[in-house]
């Protein structure tokens, strides 16, 4: 039996340290997932891997090397939300395997056949730890339960590539476009914002998630864009400065998706730019989209600007921002609010597109 004597030993030390440079050598994404506090905390933690690794030897007992290593896993996991928890899982078992590599050649004396006995009952534990991230009750009911739960997760992972495939996949197998839209990638989004409300997830998983699932979109715009044209043409953008984006973006797709053509300025668009965009598109139906409450109020100015400029112009509100009550809209000069961009597409048949039903 040798080393690890204690945390302070130079030795315990000196092995820490080359365990330390092998894990970043071997996996160049932690050098973008560690910050420096994140990189010392690891230096530290290396230290108390090696002392319990140690006394399991030791005892020559798995069982005490096994919980510490649930112990360590969530205590990581919870101050590392940024990362998926199977990526900490996957640091921490080829760190396992490095501190195997490293202490068989700086301390051949140590109890070989008791350090694998013990790093395979930290692994095995590891490897049997289930974190879900707590789902909500909407999220995991039906239709598409198990798909969003899926989709969900393979954004939580930042697997792009696998986004991409599985909502190809669910597209082959028949899924309406129109659920794909609604029911998958709405609800996961929605999902996304429960998580980041719960500190589950950070700010910039929001981000992804936005863009991966626009990627998604953007490839079955062919057959958006390939329907029948109804000669009528919807223009959408979010007010003030509005930065969810995705709300108007499907609205706008949905519309295309039923005939109408499409003008989406996207996110944030001063009045002075909307008033130009109607002046050149003449559209029949202008849509407004509204997200955070405080953006209500620059809702009614844009409104009331477009009003003064384009009395005739029929205008749509909607958004979350409206959820709070079924006549907020009505405080402003629009001429409906709908809740869903499939409402919307039955208010404009009946009052713009003149076909009933
Ligand atoms: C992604 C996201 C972001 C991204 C947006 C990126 C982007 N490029 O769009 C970023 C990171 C920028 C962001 C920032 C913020 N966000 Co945010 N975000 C979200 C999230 C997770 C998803 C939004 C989304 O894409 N939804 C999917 C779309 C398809 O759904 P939708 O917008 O509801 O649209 C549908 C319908 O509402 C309707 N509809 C929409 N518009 C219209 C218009 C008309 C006319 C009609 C008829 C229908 C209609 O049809 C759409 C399609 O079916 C939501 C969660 C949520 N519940 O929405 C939080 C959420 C909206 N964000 C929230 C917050 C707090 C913020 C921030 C303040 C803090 C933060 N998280 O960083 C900032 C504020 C930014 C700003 N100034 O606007 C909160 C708002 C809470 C509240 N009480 O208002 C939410 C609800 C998260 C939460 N659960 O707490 N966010």
């Amino acid at each position: 039996m040798s080393l690890l004597k204690t945390l302070d030993d130079p030795r315990t030390k000196e092995i820490a340290r080359e365990v330390f440079e092998r894990q970043f050598q071997q996996d160049p994404h932690l050098d973008n997932e560690y910050d420096d506090r994140r990189k010392s905390r690891m230096y530290e933690d290396i230290l108390y891997n090696l002392s319990f690794l140690h006394t399991a030897i030791r005892f020559d007992d798995p069982d005490i090397f096994r919980d510490y290593s649930v112990w360590i896993f969530h205590l990581l996991r919870n101050l590392m939300k940024d990362l998926h928890p199977d990526r900490v899982k996957d640091h921490m078992l080829d760190h396992y395997r490095i501190l195997e590599a490293v202490l068989s050649e700086k301390e051949p004396d140590t109890d070989q056949s008791a350090m694998a006995r013990c790093l395979k009952a930290g692994m095995e534990a590891i490897r049997a730890i289930d974190v879900p991230y707590p789902l909500s009750h909407r999220f995991q009911k039906e239709p598409y339960a198990q798909e969003k739960q899926e989709y969900l997760d393979l954004i939580l992972r930042s697997d792009t590539r696998g986004v991409i495939q599985y909502a190809q996949e669910l597209v082959d197998s028949g899924m309406p476009l129109e659920d794909l839209y609604v029911n998958l990638i709405q609800e996961a989004m929605y999902e996304i914002g429960e998580l980041w409300h719960q500190n589950e997830i950070t700010v910039d998983k929001e981000h992804y998630a936005t863009s991966v699932s626009q990627m998604v979109l953007s490839r079955y715009y062919e057959e958006i864009f390939g329907r029948p044209r109804i000669g009528k043409t919807l223009l959408s953008c979010c007010v003030g400065s509005e930065l969810h984006e995705m709300g108007a973006r499907m609205l706008s797709d949905l519309f295309e998706y039923h005939g109408w053509d499409s003008v989406y300025l996207g996110a944030a668009v001063p009045v002075p730019a909307l008033l130009h965009a109607v002046q050149e598109h003449e559209p029949d139906l202008l849509a407004l989209s509204v997200t955070m409450t405080p953006h209500l109020v620059q809702c009614v100015d844009m409104v009331d600007a477009v009003r003064a400029r384009f009395p005739d112009l029929k205008i749509a509100v909607g958004g979350r921002a409206f959820a709070t009550g079924p006549d907020l809209w009505r405080k402003i000069n629009a001429d409906t609010c709908e809740t869903t961009a499939v409402d919307l597409i039955q208010w404009a048949k009946e009052h713009i597109a003149g076909e009933e039903g």
